[in-house]
């Protein structure tokens, strides 16, 4: 899977070369590739905004920089993703959909937005991660990349794939380690059991219960 990333912002990005995802980039199973914005700039200032046309606060990102960038890393089966709070909001369904891609092009605004004629040209989908405005799309596309590398094959280990299909829709239930005893409070006798079905029954109880208690919604 291929990530290109289109920001103004690309040191933000060491925050997702790490862990996990750091690993899978290391295998060359994702890559993940920041196109600089600010590269494409038409003048000896770099400078990639302007004052918004009908006035007011704020600068807004040039469409002609954005469209140079994209065309930059652009393939024939890219999905260009717009990370915005006009966006649908991001889901589990969703993010399984997008893992089938083999190219994604995540494009992330800044200050009080990018020349709506860009967004119309290029962008194939707008994704919100939830409902409130950040100072950028640097952290949505870190959200999107992470979820997203999940699924792709060899990124997790299989006992991770099997068990959150078998607890798909549900929240997890709780886990423990040692010690066995902490602060007088004793892990589940079950657990202890070495009887794996009555564990696999016992974990999936939790999860329903957890799931009922916390988040009824997801239950429908
Ligand atoms: C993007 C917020 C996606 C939520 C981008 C300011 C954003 C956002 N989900 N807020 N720029």
């Amino acid at each position: 899977m291929k990530f290109d990333v289109l920001t103004l912002f690309p040191e933000m990005f060491e925050a997702i070369k790490q862990s996990i995802i750091g690993k899978a980039i290391e295998k060359n199973i994702i890559d993940i590739n920041l196109v600089n914005i600010r590269d494409f700039s038409k003048d000896k200032h770099n400078k990639v905004d302007d004052t918004p046309y009908g006035g007011g606060a704020g600068m807004v990102i040039r469409p002609d920089v954005v469209y140079d960038a994209y065309n930059s890393v652009k393939s024939e089966d890219a999905k260009v993703i717009y990370l915005s709070p006009q966006g649908k909001v991001l889901n589990q369904n969703k993010v399984k959909e997008l893992s089938k891609e083999k190219h994604l092009i995540l494009l992330c605004g800044h200050y009080e937005g990018i020349d709506q004629r860009v967004i119309d040209e290029i962008v194939d989908e707008e994704i919100s991660i939830g409902d409130y405005v950040l100072t950028g799309g640097e952290l949505p596309s870190m959200v999107l990349i992470d979820s997203i590398s999940r699924y792709v094959e060899g990124v997790l280990n299989k006992e991770s794939i099997i068990e959150e299909s078998f607890s798909e829709n549900l929240l997890e239930y709780p886990q423990y380690t040692r010690p066995e005893i902490f602060l007088e409070k004793k892990v589940p006798e079950v657990l202890l059991s070495g009887h794996h079905e009555n564990i696999r029954k016992w974990r999936k109880e939790r999860s329903l219960e957890i799931t009922k208690l916390k988040r009824p919604d997801l239950l429908r």
